[in-house]
């Protein structure tokens, strides 16, 4: 396999495009001859983290798991694309020092919580503000945004970007550091 694995970590709220992103992002990156994994957060819930829920100690079992098996892809050679809300910085920080400097690639989803409420794709936040679902990140459990992401993709007022064009901006840092 001719090229070096990472990490990029794609945090944000539910709603604010981590999925869409990790598929176009992986999709970019087979155009390249680069070969990737996604690792999704909902996905591995119904899989390898079925047994967690969204009560904080779960949450951050949810993400050292996800962080411990997106190391060993990246240990592979391969990208390793990780999309889940991992809401809390000292928990994607402890996934960030697993990795050697520069392999780990955070990508902050910077959607204000309107946005992703007024898209609201699964109905969840309705359900949230509804009090049927408890402890909903943005509504009644805290995100804390990176402070330090390597990239941050900014989307206001609507999702004006494409997925494609989003997934460009990882590209060319990716290509900057030689991946
Ligand atoms: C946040 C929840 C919750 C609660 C169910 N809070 O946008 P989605 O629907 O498709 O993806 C979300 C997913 C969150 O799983 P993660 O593994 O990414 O979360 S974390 O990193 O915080 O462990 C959302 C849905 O599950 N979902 N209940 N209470 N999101």
């Amino acid at each position: 396999l001719n090229q070096k694995g990472c990490i990029i970590w794609i945090t944000g709220l539910s709603g604010s495009g981590k999925s869409t992103l990790a598929c176009a992002l992986s999709h970019a990156l087979h155009a390249r001859g680069k070969l990737s994994y996604i690792l999704d957060g909902d996905n591995c819930r119904h899989g390898l983290n079925s047994d967690l829920s969204f009560k904080a100690e779960d949450r951050a079992e949810n993400i050292r798991r996800i962080g411990e098996v997106a190391k060993l892809f990246a240990d592979s050679g391969v990208i390793c694309i990780a999309s889940l809300i991992s809401p809390y910085r000292k928990d994607r920080d402890a996934c960030r020092a697993l990795l050697p400097e520069g392999e780990f690639i955070e990508v902050y989803m910077d959607v204000p919580l309107q946005l992703c409420e007024t898209r609201d794709p699964k109905g969840l936040y309705k359900l949230a503000r509804a009090g049927k679902i408890k402890g909903f990140t943005g509504v009644d459990d805290p995100y804390e945004p990176p402070l330090n992401s390597e990239i941050v993709l900014c989307q206001r007022e609507k999702m004006c970007d494409s997925p494609n064009a989003l997934a460009e901006i990882v590209i060319l840092y990716l290509e900057r550091k030689g991946y």
